[in-house]
């Protein structure tokens, strides 16, 4: 792949994420027929608690994790924990958590232990799947350390196996999207048989969900099914396989797959920015409808500073490929 593509897919999946987040907060905790007989199909950004465009907390981690690999040119724990601390905005919607992991590291606690601390063994929430765009970009040609890198990253606050899981899959589906070259038909079936085979034997919850996945791709199920069968809850297991399934179900057209991730409500804000992560790794910023990118907040870590992040991070990746002896 040539370098301008890269880096137009490492800027979509960072925007994307920021995207998603948008269009999906305004409606968070609705369900499918709420959002249905209210808003019909919702293609356009509703005015949300912080304003038309505005992200949570899923956009405000990615922004603090994209900083921290930027900075250590690569993953560091305490960096990113404190970095977590310093963006820490109450306002912009924090699981419960991850407020008592990062409140536990602010208090002295070391950052790969605080984790565990939190419902007795760890959170298995989405929090740490929601934010992991940069690491699935950055490591997008290096499964292992993207594994590594993503259990890490997840420990800080989610260190339960199936938050860490939840992270890494989610990480290797953006990776895998950025690898695919979206003018070429996606194979749905295999690109989900690959996440299968990466999942690891601790996260099978993770391999049943990807089957149901491979079935409901064979029929064309309603929402009640989709729900049914994968979820919409802010459990990673109840998420991720659900903005998975956006994507590849929808995988044409980011706008589509954004605005279906977001039609099936729940958690509407991660779903919507996972999907939106993995289909802007796909699309690239250039598949992202220019309407949506308008509107999205853009302040001080809004979204250009966010593209600039992700310019970053691709500018440092392609000088270690570079320098690589390979
Ligand atoms: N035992 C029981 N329930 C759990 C466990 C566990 N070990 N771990 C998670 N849950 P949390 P997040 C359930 O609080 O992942 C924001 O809106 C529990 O019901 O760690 O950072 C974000 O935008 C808990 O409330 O938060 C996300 O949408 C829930 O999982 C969402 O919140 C979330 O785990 C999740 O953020
Ligand atoms: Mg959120």
């Amino acid at each position: 792949m040539n370098n301008d593509m890269l880096k137009d897919k490492f800027v979509g999946c960072m925007l994307g994420t920021h995207v998603g987040d948008a269009l999906g907060m305004p409606v968070e905790g609705y369900d499918y027929k709420t959002i249905e007989a209210n808003f019909g199909e919702l293609r356009q950004m509703l005015d949300a608690r912080l304003g038309v465009g505005t992200y949570t907390d899923d956009t405000e981690m990615m922004i603090g994790i994209a900083e921290s690999i930027i900075e250590c040119e690569g993953f560091d724990g305490a960096d990113m924990a404190d970095r977590f601390i310093n963006l820490y905005n109450p306002e912009r919607g924090y699981g419960q958590g991850t407020v008592n992991a990062l409140s536990l590291i602010k208090n002295g606690v070391e950052w790969n232990l605080a984790g565990e601390r939190v419902f007795g063994g760890g959170s298995y929430g989405n929090g740490s799947s929601m934010r992991i765009a940069p690491i699935g970009a950055f490591y997008y040609d290096d499964p292992n350390k993207l594994r590594e890198v993503a259990y890490d990253s997840s420990s800080i606050t989610h260190a339960h196996t199936f938050g860490k899981e939840g992270a890494a899959l989610q990480a290797s589906a953006i990776a895998k999207a950025i690898n695919l070259d979206p003018s070429e038909e996606l194979d749905k079936q295999s690109f989900v048989s690959d996440l299968i085979m990466f999942v690891s034997d601790e996260g099978k919850i993770y391999k049943a969900k990807m089957q149901h996945i491979k079935e409901l791709l064979g029929c064309m199920p309603d929402k009640a099914e989709v729900v049914n069968k994968l979820g919409h809850d802010s459990s990673a297991p109840n998420s991720v396989p659900t903005a998975i399934y956006s994507f590849v179900s929808h995988s044409h057209d980011f706008e589509d797959s954004v605005a279906y991730a977001v039609s099936l409500g729940g958690d509407t804000d991660t779903i919507g920015a996972m999907t939106g992560a993995i289909s802007g790794a796909y699309h690239g910023k250039r598949g992202i409808p220019e309407r949506w990118l308008d509107v999205l907040e853009n302040g001080e870590r809004g979204r250009d500073y966010i593209e600039s992040l992700a310019e970053k991070l691709w500018e440092i990746k392609i000088n270690i490929k570079n320098k690589s002896p390979l």
